[in-house]
């Protein structure tokens, strides 16, 4: 049968009236709490330089970007500072910013991190409007967001970057560009970790400028500095740094202190293994690693606890007396991490 229906005659309002009502257009997804118009910019638990500095920027320039009209960006922290990031707020005249305890309810944007293991309590509660970063994926979310990761030295490399290259001539403070630097520095180890790219290095030398800072070098090394100096207690300072790894289903800690001199660390190193002990008898790792990284010699002490065989075949090392050298090895997410995952894959597959 051929269909022979005169268009012309055809009532197209009828047609309109009964189509569903349209759903209403949104910004986002959902809306957990509509009262609370405040977005908050987060980095991870156990907060370093890179994780406070880079939220303080990244707020600052959603802010100035007006990219959420109604809603005022902050940023937050989800941890205790450590005393290089004390030293940069109080270089830079920035008040610390406020402690996040828990996400239920809240609206955040994720900064160098996008492991759940890694974020601030309750966030499976919270609405996540975006992630950025610089680390490998283990991300998953039931909508669509923003999501921005690139593989550069630090987080505020990136936001150093939408600073520069933007076109709506923003300012760009003498303390938000400060404390982006510190971030870069801090996190590339003053362009020694293996990490660091050449924008890395650009971004660092144009903030520079607006900061005020002479020499790159000087600056970081003082800043750097700060990480052991300042705090009597090593193994505090170490045991704040812990990140948790899912590999292969079994739980990983790495932990890792930078030190200007590994003979700093020496003397406590006993210590340390007793409280690894402990920290492992308490919990359900598979394995604790501790890098005590000497950033003029360019690699890394090794101290583990736990099941340390697929540690031994990653880099080829027996460990003696549960700690060994490892040359070169300077950056946790790039020359400890996947070696290792690379193991804990093969083995358990
Ligand atoms: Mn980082």
């Amino acid at each position: 049968m051929v269909y022979t229906r005169d268009l012309k005659s055809l009532d197209l309002r009828v047609v309109w009236v009964r189509l569903p009502p349209r759903a209403p257009v949104r910004n986002r997804h959902v809306m957990i709490n509509e009262e609370e118009n405040k977005i908050y910019v987060i980095g991870h638990k156990k907060p370093d330089l890179d994780s406070v500095g880079a939220a303080i920027g990244y707020a600052d320039y959603l802010t100035q970007k007006n990219t959420f009209a109604d809603e005022s960006v902050i940023a937050v922290r989800a941890g205790d500072v450590n005393n290089e990031t004390k030293f940069a707020l109080e270089y830079f005249n920035v008040d610390t910013p406020e402690l996040l305890t828990s996400a239920a309810n809240k609206k955040l944007i994720l900064l160098d991190h996008n492991e759940r293991s890694q974020s601030v309590d309750d966030i499976e509660k919270a609405e996540v409007l975006g992630v950025l970063g610089h680390h490998k994926i283990n991300f998953d979310y039931p909508h669509p967001i923003f999501f921005l990761t690139e593989p550069v030295g630090s987080t505020a490399t990136i936001v150093g970057r939408k600073f520069l290259d933007d076109k709506d001539n923003l300012s760009l403070s003498k303390s938000t560009a400060g404390l982006l630097l510190s971030a870069i520095l801090s996190d590339t180890v003053i362009f020694r970790s293996s990490t660091t790219t050449a924008k890395d290095v650009l971004t660092a030398e144009q903030l520079a400028k607006i900061a005020d800072i002479l020499s790159l070098e000087v600056f970081g090394y003082e800043l750097k500095k700060m990480a052991t100096i300042g705090s009597q207690n090593l193994v505090e300072v170490v045991f704040n740094d812990f990140k948790d790894f899912d590999m292969a289903g079994k739980k990983v800690g790495v932990a890792q202190m930078e030190m200007v001199d590994l003979a700093d660390a020496r003397s406590q190193i006993d210590l340390i293994k007793q409280e690894l002990q402990k920290m492992l008898g308490a919990s359900n790792y598979d394995l604790l690693v501790l890098m005590l990284t000497d950033i003029m010699k360019v690699g890394s002490e090794i101290v583990a606890a736990g099941e340390t065989t697929r540690l031994e075949k990653a880099f080829g090392k027996n460990l003696v007396n549960n700690s060994c050298y490892l040359d070169g090895v300077m950056s946790r997410k790039k020359d400890l991490i996947p070696p290792l995952l690379e193991c804990y894959k093969a083995d358990l597959k």
